[in-house]
């Protein structure tokens, strides 16, 4: 079977980022439509040598479309999203537009699939901070029963999109020629710097970035006691987002005990050697599939706590690899869930595009 394919933002930090996937994972595309806003419409991008005409987004874009990524921020979303839900085409939205609708699945195949069986033509894809978090918290959750986490988060530029890629590579060049560094898309230089703010301010104090890991991360687990509370950094570093966490569990746990369940678990590398440079590093994990896992130990500061450093390539993993369903490392997870979901498993595939 093929899929006929449209990529809403295509020329966006995301977007490029699907369209190597479906080259390189072999999708099964058919026909292949690449939107963005008119300032793009008639340049080209291609896609298994072939160059595609990137087409202005509209509401009647969606003809004939199988499966519509979108990833050209949330207010896109919200406008074309049900235009091509209407036209028959399978939404999966990045974007924070549709997270927290009760009617749409929000999913991380290694933690939810199940939930994928519930949509309306509308999937939406977590925040990418969320999702590194939750892949490894799932299956620690699943044996000793999370109640509590802190994190703080260490996010690479990319996460805001093209334009900071590009802002900071200008602060770079500045730099190098001796030039004053000038910044316009942050509020403050980030070239040498942290900036610790990330997406916009709420009333309370916390972004929109850290209630996102709160509110995100208690509906993909199916968790909503769960008690969490998230500081977001933006760091000058291109790709791949850091995170260090805190957890405390209703059992008693070891790190140890926490390896043995990441060693099983689908999705999760363990880097963790109790020497320089025993612990996994945005640089070394980026275009990596997985989430990596590393400087586990137990939290001295409570009662059954752990405490770990959590890297994961988040335009891959945290974006458009989390929405490529349709390949065999889904198959794995679902391999892992079908001890949960036995026969059920079959409709979850069929969900996933796999029978
Ligand atoms: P364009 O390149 O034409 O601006 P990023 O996350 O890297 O900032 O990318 C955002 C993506 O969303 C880009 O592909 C961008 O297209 C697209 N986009 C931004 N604004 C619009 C719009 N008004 N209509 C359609 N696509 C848009
Ligand atoms: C960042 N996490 O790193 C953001 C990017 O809600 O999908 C993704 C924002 C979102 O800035």
């Amino acid at each position: 079977v093929q899929y006929n394919i449209a990529v809403a933002g295509a020329t966006g930090a995301v977007g490029q980022e699907f369209l190597t996937l479906l080259e390189a994972r072999n999708f099964s595309v058919g026909k292949l439509k690449l939107l963005a806003s008119a300032r793009s419409a008639g340049t080209t991008l291609n896609f298994k040598g072939k160059p595609y005409k990137v087409e202005e987004l509209k509401a009647d874009s969606f003809q004939d479309c199988d499966i519509a990524f979108f990833s050209a921020g949330g207010d896109r979303s919200k406008e074309f999203a049900p235009h091509a839900a209407k036209a028959g085409a399978v939404v999966i939205d990045n974007s924070s537009a549709f997270r927290m609708d009760k009617d749409v699945p929000l999913v991380v195949p290694e933690c939810n699939p199940d939930a994928v069986m519930q949509h309306k033509n509308i999937i939406a894809n977590p925040n990418c901070s969320t999702i590194q978090m939750v892949v490894a918290l799932k299956p620690i959750h699943m044996q000793f029963g999370i109640k509590r986490v802190r994190v703080a988060t260490y996010q690479a530029v990319s996460g805001t999109g093209q334009s900071a890629i590009e802002e900071m590579e200008n602060q770079i060049r500045q730099y190098t020629k001796g030039e004053m560094v000038t910044h316009k898309l942050y509020p403050k230089q980030i070239l040498f710097n942290l900036i610790p703010h990330v997406d916009v301010f709420l009333e309370d104090g916390y972004t929109k970035e850290e209630m996102k890991m709160v509110h995100e991360t208690r509906k993909i687990m199916d968790a909503p006691a769960m008690e969490i509370s998230a500081t977001c950094v933006r760091v000058p570093v291109f790709r791949s987002h850091s995170e260090a966490i805190w957890i405390e569990t209703d059992k008693p746990i070891t790190p140890d005990a926490a390896l043995a369940v990441w060693e099983k678990a689908p999705g999760i590398k363990i880097i963790n050697r109790k020497e320089p440079g025993g612990y996994p590093t945005p640089l070394e994990v980026t275009k990596s599939y997985d989430t990596y896992v590393g400087r586990v130990r137990q939290d001295i500061a409570c009662r059954n706590g752990l405490s770990f450093w959590c890297v994961a390539d988040q335009l891959y993993k945290g974006a458009a690899l989390n929405d490529l369903k349709s390949d065999p490392y889904i198959r794995e997870c679902l391999d892992y869930w079908r001890q949960l979901f036995g026969e059920e498993i079959q409709k979850i595939e069929k969900a996933l595009f796999l029978s």
